[in-house]
């Protein structure tokens, strides 16, 4: 027999079909996987993703077990971990007699030059639980002068024959989007997410991440998180069955003490790799089939999944590990400190902050029209924000988390993924939600104090940013509503707006 070898299988590659195991061979080798402070600490992870991916890691060692591998497990209170990857690589190598290791690619740049100079060699091979490889999403975005998500979702229909008619999308259109923006109505009574009560095991990583990282950022009570494939499978089928058939209409919906709406929250689960892309997408594709969802929410669902987060991880392999240090808009505020407490007027923000904290959740909407677009007004520093998002949610891993925020949200990229900036006053959260009801601020107060700052601070960033934006097609509407209005007007509304700036910097409440 050859000499062993290792695999390793890191917290977010907890599926059985994955390259690296492909690659090996059951006799021969044996897999590593590692809870290390280096993964729980190069960022403050909120304690509650921890417990998820700890518990996961372990159920999934056991699964592994039953499926015949042998598998080396540190646990993080080990007392010889070294507590980084490779130093538990270079460490079971010792103890294996192991002269070189198999890995999947890791979803992090940091992650793939640590194992590119680990102290053994690791052959890496691509991660091929996505429908694009690298080499797909270069190719499509040869020679494009802008890479946009709908052109790029066209082909993955094409490529997977989901919701496909022959070569035609199902009901003649491509998107359904239009449908899928309706405000929240009174009544509205959703399901919420399938709660899994933890077994001993995730109980065990309960009590562990709560004893070492117990008294940082996040709330580890009343922990719901399925941390195995029968579980996340469950979760699926729920919310297939409870929450599809409205998914699309209110998607953009938020409503006060609703966290999930009709939202999956399958995305800590397809991230770590207990679900895959397709089964979650044919799941849907199937309802509508049989009637039990209607074309705009299954159509909704399936971009999502195979336009927007395949479409985002293609950006971040391709703009490379300098992404994450861009400031097209040389936004320099420091993130304020209610991120972290919830601690604001402002009951939009406090409301997202909230969920954050106690879900390590919160929906797309509330972070990008909420959360993100306020960091964007008020000119945050994009790399501070980026960690924030990093940290606080359950399914954030840089290569899925950096493009929606840097480029997305915070536009920070000069507009590789959004053509224009992601920003709207309080009109637009007002419209979408009922939180203005409960403001201490008024959304239909424009300027002075009490008026809502999201207001103020969208005309100033439109001001401040007029070189940037003002040639932009897509903005010249607001441009052209802000140059019609009264110039005391404008200088009034750009005063009130730097009061709020100024109370930002001062750690003032907002
Ligand atoms: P649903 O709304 O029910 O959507 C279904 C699925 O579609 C999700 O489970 C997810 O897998 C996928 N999806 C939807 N939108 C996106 C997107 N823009 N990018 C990638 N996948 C998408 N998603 C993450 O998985 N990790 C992150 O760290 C993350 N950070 C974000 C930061 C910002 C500022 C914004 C605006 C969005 C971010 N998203 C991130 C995308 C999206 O908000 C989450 O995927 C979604 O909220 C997950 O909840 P859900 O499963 O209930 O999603
Ligand atoms: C996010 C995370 C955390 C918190 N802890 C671990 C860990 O202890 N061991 C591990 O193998 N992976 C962990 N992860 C996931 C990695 O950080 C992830 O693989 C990289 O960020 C690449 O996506
Ligand atoms: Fe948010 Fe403004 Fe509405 Fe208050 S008034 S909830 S700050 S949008």
């Amino acid at each position: 027999m050859s000499d062993p070898r290792l695999i390793l299988v890191l917290g977010d590659q907890l599926s059985m079909d994955l390259s690296a195991l492909r690659e090996g061979n059951r006799e021969r080798d044996t897999i590593v996987m590692a809870e290390v402070q280096a993964e729980t600490d190069y960022v403050p992870h909120h304690p509650r993703k921890i417990a998820f991916l700890f518990a996961a890691m372990r159920k999934h060692a056991v699964a592994l077990r039953k499926d015949g591998w042998t598998v080396r497990y540190t646990p993080l209170d080990d007392v010889d971990n070294t507590h980084s990857i490779p130093g538990e690589l270079l460490r079971a190598a010792e103890a294996m007699g192991a002269t070189e290791a198999i890995a999947t690619e890791p979803g992090e740049f940091r992650l793939i030059a640590a194992l590119e100079d680990a102290p053994i060699p690791v052959h890496m091979f691509p991660d091929d639980r996505f429908l694009a490889s690298h080499a797909d999403f270069e190719a499509w975005a040869e020679g494009r002068k802008e890479l946009r998500m709908e052109w790029f979702y066209r082909d993955m229909r094409r490529k997977t024959g989901l919701l496909m008619d022959g070569d035609k999308p199902e009901g003649g259109k491509w998107n359904y989007d239009h449908d899928n923006r309706k405000p929240p109505k009174d009544g509205l009574n959703p399901p919420g997410p399938l709660r899994h009560a933890p077994d001993k095991i995730t109980e065990e990583a309960i009590d562990l991440v709560r004893a070492r990282f117990g008294n940082r950022y996040g709330s580890l009570d009343d922990f719901w998180f399925a941390t195995d494939r029968e579980g996340a499978l469950a979760s699926l089928a729920h919310f297939v069955k409870h929450s599809l058939p409205t998914f699309g209409d209110f998607q953009d919906a938020m409503v006060k003490g609703e966290p999930f709406m009709f939202h999956a929250l399958l995305s800590p689960y397809i991230n770590a790799g207990l679900l895959g892309w397709r089964e979650v997408c044919e799941a849907a594709e199937q309802a509508w089939k049989d009637g039990d969802a209607p074309l705009n929410a299954v159509e909704g669902f399936i971009r999502q999944i195979i336009g927007w987060r395949e479409y985002i991880r293609g950006i971040y392999f391709r703009e490379g590990p300098d992404y994450t240090t861009r400031n097209a808009l040389d936004h320099s505020r420091a993130l304020p400190e209610f991120y972290w407490t919830g601690d604001t007027d402002m009951a939009c923000v406090s409301e997202a902050v909230t969920t954050t904290m106690d879900q390590a959740y919160a929906h797309h909407i509330q972070r990008l029209m909420v959360t993100g677009n306020f960091a964007l007004l008020a000119g945050l520093d994009p790399h501070q924000v980026h960690e924030w998002y990093l940290v606080v949610y359950a399914d954030a891993y840089e290569w899925v988390e950096a493009p929606n925020v840097i480029g997305m949200s915070q536009f920070a990229d000069g507009g590789v993924v959004g053509s224009k900036p992601y920003v709207s006053g309080g009109n637009y959260i007002n419209k979408m939600s009922d939180y203005c009801k409960s403001c201490a601020y008024s959304v239909s107060q424009k300027v002075g104090d009490g008026a809502c700052p999201f207001n103020m601070l969208y005309w100033h960033f439109l001001d401040r940013h007029r070189d940037r934006f003002s040639d932009n097609p897509r903005m010249a509407q607001m441009y052209s509503t802000w140059d019609r209005m009264d110039e005391d007007r404008r200088a009034e509304v750009l005063e009130g707006a730097q009061k709020v700036l100024d109370r930002l910097d001062q750690g003032a409440r907002v």
